[in-house]
């Protein structure tokens, strides 16, 4: 064998090598779980827009937009003595042409009450003869209606099962303003929570005692207005 031949043999074999060599390196790196990216933990989009505080609806300033949003809760604050209850024949919510937008709307509760013929549905089915009832003594009664997209809306009207029955020492009519005027804190209101975590309004507690709670934020003065039609 010429001498150059033997350089040409060497050469080959260096660089076949240098390549098996290359593609073993790039083998064991891909193949080695440790070397893995890790990927960043997901974070929660529903707690974190949980930690957003509420707004309250003041429509005493002047040029106050009504609200705008895709959930509205009803809810009764945590901690009310369990006489006090959540009873709506119906949540009608309105949007600006006068629609009720929560019509049949999926709805989700805390603190349903245990007996039969009350389901959450009720509350929109849009009849009066039928009710949603919350459970007594419950820490934190709420339900909430998802419209399907954020709405701007006019007008939220309650309507409650009124009735002279006095149960625990609270009339029908006085168990979601928490006994009436003389209840302290321990009223109910509404939340309205846009889609976006920081669009959260929150209304005055409902104080009076009555069968029907209009909130007409279209008005320059707005506050929960009563009508008894019972
Ligand atoms: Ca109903």
């Amino acid at each position: 064998m010429k001498k150059n031949q033997m350089i040409i043999i060497l050469v080959v074999v260096v660089v076949v090598c240098c390549v098996l060599s290359t593609v073993i390196a790039m083998t064991t790196t891909t193949s080695d779980p440790a070397s893995a990216p890790v990927s960043d933990p997901v974070s929660d989009p529903v707690s974190e827009a949980d930690t957003v505080s509420a707004v309250e609806f003041d429509e005493s300033i002047p040029g106050r937009e009504p609200p705008f949003g895709r959930y509205v809760r009803f809810s009764f604050h945590e901690g009310a003595p369990g006489k006090y209850i959540l009873a709506p024949k119906e949540i009608k919510v309105f949007d600006m042409q006068g629609v009720n937008v929560a019509l049949n709307k999926p709805v989700t509760a805390h603190g349903h009450h245990s007996l039969e013929g009350y389901p959450k549905e009720n509350a929109v089915d849009g009849d009066e003869n039928t009710i949603w009832h919350s459970e007594h003594g419950s820490d934190t009664d709420w339900i909430e209606i998802d419209l399907g997209k954020d709405i701007k809306i006019s007008k939220i009207i309650i309507t409650q099962g009124t009735g002279t029955t006095v149960y625990n020492g609270v009339a029908g009519w006085a168990r979601m303003s928490g006994g009436g005027p003389d209840s302290g804190d321990k009223g109910s209101y509404i939340t309205i929570k846009g889609t976006e975590p920081d669009s959260i309004w929150k209304t005055e507690d409902i104080k009076a005692v009555s069968s029907v709670y209009v909130y007409d934020f279209t008005k320059e003065t707005g506050k929960w207005e009563t009508e008894d039609i019972n």
